[in-house]
């Protein structure tokens, strides 16, 4: 966090300076750690080991914070006797198909509840990352559950939960993540006291918790922990995704990503959602409790913000035009498919996959198949001159002139030369000024997709074709100014928080949507940034005249609510569960919810309220129902639904892993994704053959003095000169191993590259005993490539590509290589190398590692483990 957030950081060490204590788990000694009470130094990829471990020592010691518990949490909920859990089965789930490498979900639900799992199957919910579409709610439950108020039904979560990580003992922490059992028993301490009426506990992670192919699972198991420990909802509480780019969180809430749409609401298929209705049942599940009942409200404003006039409730409001998802539209397949020639253009904004994109080599040579592509950026970015200067081009593998793609380079205006919002970390929305104008032909995104639509509109004007309708039915319509005809941002964050069509009355909230066509919204959970006409956004009042919450500090949504769930920051009573940690609470002489922020439920509902018989909807929560978006209203301990690869998550290995897995025989994420293609292999892991091969961890981080794929940060001299070549961090035990020395020359090796770097032998990494052996883990900065003031080998070339089946993010924080001293050869030699370790490897081209190995740990003697090819291994995921 003092790395890549030392904004954010700087209340970190404000907290310490106060007495709290601060914890850094880290598989490499950073700038954070040093400012931290306790460092963990962990092995990459083995968190759910560690998180399991607290959640056991939580569980066995009965150190929850019951009240909260039994209230807020699905604890006392009977699951199915269908259920079996991974701890029975070998590290599978009730209901795996080997046949798609995904789970049927049906036995995981609430007891009498098998059939509402939902989509049933994971398969194609894996395809488009459908989990995404719980991102802002939970997943479908109907009715009243069964519950066991004692916590001593042998199916209830609490009993189920305390089974599977009862062999999550200090023992198997320190054999999994190398990590001295004395220091994760000094956190589980720290954190567990630090809990309770009195005291909160704040858990951060960023992209060391994202990346992996069981990313999600990750993060789940640290919000088991402070569910468990009642950290969520509460002031000092909570579980903080540090967001990334400037603008990360705005991006998924207006989304940059093929399976939504803006405020979670999910991009069509084809097939699940021929019609309006269809899509929106799909959303709002009706009969279900919770707020997404009024999903038609927000789904008919949308469509009536993007076609104005021509939607009308007779025409479902032009469903008809919104593009249909087929399957997985991610980047990964779409690289794949540039490969194959299926895709012919391309549009590249803000991103520099050559460089910052898992498997660099298959994202250039991507790239260099394709008809067209468009790049805009505000440097002469890798991604815009691969077929010229990439490393391919060195190799022989692309020829420059021969290389088929036209590149069309469009100068980008950066945030100072144009006005907009940022919406950061914590949900706030910024507004930000114009500095200065852009240079040259520099334009803002905002000026050209505006005219963009504008030119292909005025080309299309007079087509009679259908196809066309949707384009030239757009209500695309922007006030502009100056001399280069710029769209008046503002104008636009009008449409977001969206307006009464008759009157043009900006709406104070989301509740104020309707679907009837008689109001327009453009992402409703930002209904209100825009409020009686003023841009709320842009409010700045300073700090010491308003209270700690700081409500007049920009804009955060929902309904300007700084934190969520926080109805769970008073007791069921509605009391405060504590005079310190006070922070909503229910006013009995008023009879209203209030407090520091806007209160997270409905502002007159007592405490005491129980929903009728039949209640659907926001009436079918009760009073002391804090998690409103949840469709029983408790925080989800364990997951029904919502998340493919398990309702509990469970430490798998990662793809890439020199050690087998010490829980099961199951080594690996059974559904994470892969792609089977002849340019993606991985490195054997046990209970393969050949993983001695690539026998070192190597692991892929930021530097504060760059940024990404190095764009911005390579191109400025100060930061150029403060961080100048690209290296490789190794242990002096690994130097010593390896032949390497410090400032000299080392390249990495892996199944798809060779890649070069300077060495730093540092005690920043230490070599780790797992299991019985030593692990020696590598650290490189993902920072560099071929353009820019300061160059070198890009780290990601290292990478191939498997995704976590939930959100299809890459795991592209750990992978295997092999290291030597010296500099890579150079030219077709290169290729030769990587070939020979691939021969030496075993690895045939276009076959993927079985999804499924049964067997036990290899420390178990006596017991075989061979590897199976299941028909898991031919799943159709391409
Ligand atoms: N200066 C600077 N700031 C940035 C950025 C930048 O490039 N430069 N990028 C921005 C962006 S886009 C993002 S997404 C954020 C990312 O912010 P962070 O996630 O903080 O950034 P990283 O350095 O990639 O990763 C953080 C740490 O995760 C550790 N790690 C790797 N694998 C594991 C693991 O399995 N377990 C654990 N516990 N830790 C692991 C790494 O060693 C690293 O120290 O930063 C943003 N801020
Ligand atoms: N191995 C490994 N790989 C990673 C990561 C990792 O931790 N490890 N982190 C991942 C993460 S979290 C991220 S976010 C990605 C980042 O990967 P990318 O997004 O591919 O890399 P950036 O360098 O951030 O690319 C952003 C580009 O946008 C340009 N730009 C800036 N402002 C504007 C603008 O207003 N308009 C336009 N058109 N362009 C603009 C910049 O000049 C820059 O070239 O990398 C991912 N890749
Ligand atoms: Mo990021």
């Amino acid at each position: 966090m003092a790395e890549a957030h030392p904004v954010g950081f700087q209340w970190v060490m404000e907290a310490r300076k106060r007495g709290a204590k601060v914890f850094h788990v880290d598989p490499r000694f950073t700038r954070t750690s040093a400012s931290a009470d306790t460092y963990l130094p962990i092995r990459a990829g083995s968190d759910i080991a560690l998180l399991g471990g607290v959640v056991n020592y939580i569980l066995s010691n009965e150190l929850d914070f019951r009240e909260y518990v039994l209230a807020y949490t699905n604890a006392a909920t009977i699951v199915s006797e269908d259920y079996v859990d991974a701890e029975d089965a070998d590290g599978l789930f009730s209901g795996f198909d080997p046949a798609t490498g995904s789970y049927v979900q049906d036995s995981w639900q609430y007891a009498g509840h098998e059939r509402d799992s939902g989509s049933g199957h994971t398969a194609m919910e894996r395809e488009t990352a459908a989990g995404l579409r719980h991102e802002s709610h939970g997943a479908p439950i109907a009715g009243q559950v069964e519950r066991d108020e004692t916590l001593q039904h042998p199916r209830c979560v609490y009993q189920i939960l305390k089974r599977h990580f009862a062999r999550y003992t200090p023992e198997m922490v320190e054999r999994v993540c190398g990590l001295p059992r004395e220091k994760f028993l000094e956190l589980a301490r720290a954190w567990t006291q630090n809990s309770g009426r009195e005291r909160t506990g704040c858990l951060i992670y960023s992209v060391g918790w994202t990346q992996h192919s069981v990313g999600v699972q990750y993060i789940r198991t640290g919000a088991i922990i402070q569910l468990l420990l009642g950290n969520v909802g509460r002031p000092g509480g909570g579980v903080l995704a540090l967001r990334g780019h400037a603008s990360i969180q705005g991006s998924t809430d207006i989304p940059t990503l093929f399976n939504l749409l803006p405020g979670y609401l999910p991009m069509p298929h084809h097939a699940q959602h021929p019609t309006f209705d269809d899509w929106v049942d799909a959303i709002r599940h009706p009969g279900q409790k919770g707020f997404w009942g009024n999903a038609r409200a927000y789904a008919a404003s949308l469509l009536k913000a993007y076609w104005g006039d021509a939607a009308t409730p007779d025409n479902d409001f032009c469903y008809g035009y919104l593009p249909r998802m087929t399957g997985d539209h991610g980047t990964y397949q779409q690289v794949l498919d540039m490969i194959d020639g299926k895709i012919k253009g391309y549009f590249l904004l803000g991103q520099n996959p050559a460089v910052g994109s898992a498997h660099g080599r298959a994202q250039r040579l991507g790239m260099a198949n394709l008809d067209w592509l468009v790049v805009r950026d505000l440097f002469m970015i890798e991604s815009a001159t691969f077929w010229q200067r990439g490393p391919e081009v060195a190799t022989g593998e692309i020829v420059p002139q021969e290389c088929r793609t036209e590149v069309f380079f469009l100068p980008a205006a950066s945030h100072v030369e144009k006005e907009g919002t940022f919406t950061q970390t914590q949900r706030l929305v910024q507004w930000r000024e114009k500095a200065v104008d852009p240079p040259g032909d520099a334009r803002s995104e905002l000026w050209f997709f505006y005219h963009l639509g504008r030119r292909l509109r005025e080309k299309l004007a007079g087509s009679s074709l259908p196809r066309d309708r949707a384009l030239l039915d757009l209500a695309w319509d922007y006030p502009t100014h100056g001399p280069h005809d710029e769209p008046d941002a503002e104008a636009v964050l009008r449409e977001i928080n969206g307006y009464e069509v008759a009157t043009g009355r900006p709406l104070a909230g989301f509740a104020e949507a309707r679907d009837d066509g008689t109001t327009a919204v453009g992402c409703w959970i930002y209904a209100g940034v825009y409020a009686d006409g003023v841009n709320q956004a842009a409010r700045r009042r300073p700090g010491r005249e308003q209270d700690w919450v700081a409500a007049e500090w920009g804009w955060a949504w929902p309904a300007n609510r700084r934190m969520l769930y926080n109805r769970a920051s008073a007791d069921p009573q509605g009391r405060p569960w504590s005079e310190r940690k006070r922070y909503v609470w229910w006013d009995e002489s008023a009879g209203r919810w209030t407090g520091y922020d806007v209160p997270d439920f409905e502002v007159t509902k007592a405490p005491t309220y129980r929903p009728p018989e039949g209640a659907t909807g926001p009436a079918a929560l009760a009073g002391d129902d804090p998690f409103v978006m949840q469709s029983d209203g408790k925080g989800w301990l364990f997951a029904p639904s919502g998340v493919v690869d398990g309702p509990l998550p469970t430490h798998y290995e990662p793809a890439e892993s020199p050690v087998r897995n010490s829980f099961y025989g199951q080594q690996g994420n059974p559904t994470r994704k892969t792609y089977r293609h002849p340019v993606n292999s991985i490195n054997p892991s046990p209970p393969q053959e050949h993983s001695q091969v690539f026998p070192y961890v190597f692991t892929v981080s930021r530097l504060t003095e760059h940024h990404t794929a190095g764009g911005m940060s390579r191109t400025v001299a100060p930061l150029a000169e403060l961080q100048p070549e690209m290296f490789v961090e190794v242990s002096p035990a690994l130097a010593a191993v390896a032949g390497l020395t410090h400032l000299g020359w080392a390249h990495l090796i892996s199944a798809r590259a060779v890649i070069e770097a300077k060495v730093l032998v540092t005690d920043r990494l230490v070599p780790l005993r797992v299991d019985g052996r030593v692990i020696h883990q590598l650290w490189l900065p993902y920072h560099f490539g071929f353009e820019g003031l300061v160059t070198g080998d890009s780290a990601n070339d290292l990478f191939g590509i498997t995704l976590d089946p939930n959100v299809l993010i890459q795991e592209s924080k750990i992978g295997t290589c092999d290291v030597r001293p010296g500099r890579r050869p150079t030219g077709p030699a290169l290729r030769d190398l990587v070939d020979d370790y691939r021969t030496r490897a075993g690895i045939v081209a276009g076959a993927v590692p079985p999804a499924v190995t049964p067997g036990v740990p290899v420390d178990k003697p006596g017991e075989a483990t061979g590897e199976r090819e299941t028909g898991a291994d031919e799943r159709g995921d391409r």
